[in-house]
């Protein structure tokens, strides 16, 4: 059993973390008010994205135009080895992409085991603008993607390849233990964005190579409505990053949105998902579970598994990386 009083010790030291830190009561104040624009992603690839989402969300514009923007930066980048280009590919050295998008209306579109197109984000905005469907998969949403004018493209860098067949030398088979502090030095995972803008309307987008080395076909929490991404334009919105099983089986960004909508703080609707897989899930202690909120009142919250875990927020008053309370 988990004692509640040691799950709370455990937590209080990172919330001084949550604060504005040296920047301004006023700033946390506006944060909470909901008087700003703001946009949050997870993992320090999340602070260039989040630039990129800034630069629409400062000018007025829409916060679907803004995690779109935002979260096209890492699927982009080779260097990001978790999301899009560059992405490390599975146990058959393919690269396969998941993502999706919801808006503050609840409309969502999403894309999954996607290959060879390097903004998976937006087929999954397309799918969600053009289509009766929300979810495209595989072949058909290669065959989508195609017939509205996305190249097809090889996302394999060398080095993704080269860390395959190393993977492929070492044959430990599937591993999901990613992203522990002091463990792996890469803090760079699936991104998960959520933008409030000017207007008050709520964003969010999630895009993924998804676990490395997974088995082909393999599809995770990351394109799953209620699983990688969840919002109600009225209440919050949250994503989810680490092991997508855990998640898929907690419908954890859900989850922690129902929690909010119940009155529970963005950091405490996180703390309780997490504390959730705690009680349901025997081997937790194997993975890395992350969850990041944002109220529709702009108030931010996020929790995790395994220490290590960290959020980029950027508001008028500048961009932040903050780190995140966990429970072990
Ligand atoms: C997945 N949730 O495919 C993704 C991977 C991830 O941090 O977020 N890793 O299961």
């Amino acid at each position: 059993m988990i004692s509640r009083r040691n799950f709370f010790f455990r937590t209080a030291g990172a919330i001084g973390g949550l604060l504005y830190a040296g920047k301004s009561a006023q700033g946390m104040a506006d944060e909470i008010a909901g008087r700003i624009p703001v946009v949050v992603s997870t993992w320090n690839h999340g602070l260039p994205a989040n630039e990129a989402a800034w630069s629409v969300l400062e000018n007025g514009g829409y916060a679907l135009d803004a995690v779109e923007a935002g979260v096209r930066v890492p699927e982009a980048d080779p260097e990001v080895i978790t999301v899009g280009y560059g992405g490390l590919p599975d146990a058959d050295g393919k690269v396969t992409l998941d993502a999706c998008i919801m808006d503050e209306k609840g409309r969502a579109g999403s894309v999954c085991f996607l290959e060879h197109i390097m903004h998976p984000i937006s087929v999954a905005r397309m799918v969600m603008e053009k289509t009766p469907h929300v979810m495209l998969s595989g072949e058909g949403a290669l065959k989508f993607a195609l017939a509205n004018g996305f190249k097809k493209e090889n996302l394999l860098t060398l080095e993704a390849k080269n860390a395959w067949k190393k993977w492929k030398k070492t044959n430990v088979g599937f591993s999901p233990v990613i992203n522990i502090e002091k463990e792996i030095k890469e803090n760079h995972d699936t991104i998960g964005m959520l933008a409030l803008d000017s207007k008050g309307r709520l964003c969010g987008a999630c895009t993924t190579s998804g676990m490395a080395f997974k088995m082909h076909g393999r599809v995770g929490d990351s394109p799953v409505i209620g699983a990688g991404l969840y919002l109600d334009g009225g209440v919050g919105g949250a994503v989810a990053t680490g092991s997508g099983e855990l998640v898929m089986k907690t419908l954890g960004a859900f989850l922690v949105v129902e929690l909010i909508r119940n009155g529970l703080t963005p950091d405490e609707a996180c703390r309780e998902a997490v504390e959730r897989i705690i009680l349901k899930i025997p081997d937790y202690r194997k993975h890395q579970i992350g969850y990041l909120a944002l109220s529709s009142k702009g108030q931010t919250g996020s929790f995790s598994m395994q220490p290590g875990f960290e959020y980029a927020i950027r508001t008028k008053w500048g961009s932040e990386l903050r780190t995140v309370a966990s429970f072990l």
